[in-house]
């Protein structure tokens, strides 16, 4: 069961987002991501150019549109990750500290370093996938290599992510889920696979997600098991859901009522789902740009699946004998729901919850 909690008071978070953004609108970057676990923050005068940039965005499947600028996008910085011990940054910007990259580079503690001649349009974000950086933007050509807004490096050159080609529009987001790579953003097909606005790689083929979203998907996060996209959408497969939904592995689903706007960032911190994006209310709760989501506890209900049953015996030995696995295996649940006999006392070694465990399972026979 999952439930929206207290959301952070509602102000604006005007040093954060002036910071990573310095020539962004109201958005709220998905640099976010990477505050909120603690990364780097760059030296964004290093890696921010003055003048706007002219590049050749992809309007539609196979089709370039040269000399233009995109409207609406600033340069600035749009992705973080770390790939090969080094970190990697990537957004809408031609120089890194002088060294011309191409809107993605890569830092090893020294120096700013291209990686191949980059890209010919923004990217957007980053993740690293099956031991190769994968880049999502909006661009066609990655180190001079034809790839619709989707390209991997290995280390030394750009490939595209698949043979059949990347997406018919732009990638805003990226995030690796059951073995997967999933691709969200403003697009109608992935390779020749008729996927709206996500996708799935399975490094062989692209496959839908049931029948997609109805709007642009613009974040991605793994939360509880399950994956989780924000957007601009009011549907996602065949429900109803406000800009944000979770995939539980075969259909979308509603998070509570939504959000009152446009999603742009999700991360999983502290146990909790945490969205940002245009928005003024999470759910039934005003909620300015931020929001937080978490599990409510369930007691007895091991595995977070939202039901308390036999399936629960083996993810709770593991969470009385081996907490921290039990956490790498169940991200965002609760470990209230742990302590059967309501006495405050539960996790590893937790050992008087035992017996009432076994009552909550057989109906207290
Ligand atoms: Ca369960
Ligand atoms: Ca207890």
């Amino acid at each position: 069961m999952l439930g929206l909690r207290i959301c952070f008071p509602p102000r604006r978070h005007t040093a954060s987002r002036g910071l990573l953004t310095p020539h962004s609108d109201e958005k709220v970057s998905p640099l976010a991501r990477g505050l909120l676990r603690g990364a780097p923050v760059l030296t964004a005068a290093g890696l921010i150019p003055a003048s706007s940039i002219q590049l050749e965005p992809p309007r539609s499947r196979g089709a370039i549109r040269s000399g233009r600028t995109i409207a609406g996008s600033y340069p600035g910085l749009l992705a973080l990750t770390v790939y090969n011990g080094e970190l990697i940054a990537a957004g809408l910007f031609t120089t890194a500290d002088g060294v011309v990259c191409n809107n993605i580079a890569r830092w090893n503690g020294v120096t700013w370093q291209p990686l191949a001649d980059g890209t010919n349009g923004s990217v957007n974000a980053l993740t690293v996938y099956s031991g190769e950086l994968i880049a999502g933007g909006w661009f066609t050509t990655a180190g001079g290599v034809v790839c619709s807004c989707l390209a991997r490096w290995n280390g030394v050159a750009w490939q595209c992510q698949s043979p059949d080609g990347g997406t018919s529009g732009a990638v805003h987001a990226l995030a690796v889920y059951g073995g997967a790579l999933i691709v969200g953003g403003e697009f109608s097909f992935a390779g020749d696979v008729h996927c709206e606005h996500i996708a799935g790689w399975d490094g062989a083929n692209w496959q839908p997600l049931e029948i997609g979203m109805s709007n642009t998907v613009y974040a991605l996060a793994v939360y509880n098991g399950e994956l989780i996209a924000g957007g601009a959408f009011g549907r996602a497969g065949h429900q109803l859901c406000r800009r944000i939904a979770r995939w539980a592995g075969l259909s979308w689903a509603p998070l509570g009522d939504g959000m009152g706007g446009y999603v742009y960032a999700l991360d999983v911190y502290a146990s909790e789902l945490t969205a940002g994006g245009a928005f003024a209310t999470a759910g039934d709760q005003v909620s300015a740009y931020w929001g937080r989501w978490r599990c409510v506890p369930v007691i007895g209900d091991m595995n977070c699946d939202a039901t308390v049953d036999f399936a629960d015996i083996n993810p709770f030995v593991a969470y009385l004998s081996n907490f921290a696995d039990w956490q790498a295996d169940f991200p965002g649940c609760p470990p209230e729901n742990g302590d059967i006999n309501g006495d405050g006392t539960y996790g590893q070694g937790s050992f008087d919850d035992i017996n009432p465990f076994v009552e909550l399972l057989t109906g207290g026979a």
